[in-house]
């Protein structure tokens, strides 16, 4: 089976009317978007999705910030889309990851607590089939 990723355009992607923007980088490389949903995440979804982060100073916060809108959910297809999205998206912390990145070119700090940085992607194929998993049931 091709490779799979989930993407979520997080609460600020949405409130800033970015959703079109972001999947349209990812459809642009040639990716596919094979499921979309739209849906304000509640907090035991947001746990199990972010398992991997309890108990750092940031997980509270970002739970937090992740169920404060709605989120766009995809399932992206395509061989090797894991790094291609993390490429394109580009590093976590949005001051200083490169042009040309999602990140990079449309995010910024707000002051807050954790990074608002508009987009998810799947780290690894068991990664991606645990959140689709988590997302799309
Ligand atoms: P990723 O989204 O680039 O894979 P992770 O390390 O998995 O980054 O962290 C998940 C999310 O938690 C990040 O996208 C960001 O929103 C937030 N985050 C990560 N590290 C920090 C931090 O050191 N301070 C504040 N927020 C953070
Ligand atoms: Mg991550």
């Amino acid at each position: 089976m091709t490779e799979r990723s989930l993407v979520l355009v997080k609460p600020d992607g949405v409130e800033r009317n970015l959703v079109g923007q972001i999947l349209a980088r990812f459809e642009a490389k040639g990716y596919r978007l094979v499921d979309l949903r739209m849906l304000t995440p509640e907090r035991s979804l947001l746990e199990q999705h972010y398992a991997e982060h309890q108990g750092k100073p940031f997980f509270e916060p970002l739970v937090e910030f992740m169920m404060s809108g709605p989120v766009v959910a995809a399932v992206v297809e395509g061989h090797r889309v894991i790094e291609g999205l993390r490429t394109i998206m580009g590093p976590s912390e949005p001051t200083t990851a490169p042009g040309g990145t999602i990140r990079g070119d449309l995010g910024r700090d707000w002051g807050a607590s954790v990074q608002k940085n508009l987009v998810h992607g799947s780290d690894s194929p068991e990664s991606a089939e645990r959140e689709i998993g988590i997302w799309f049931g």
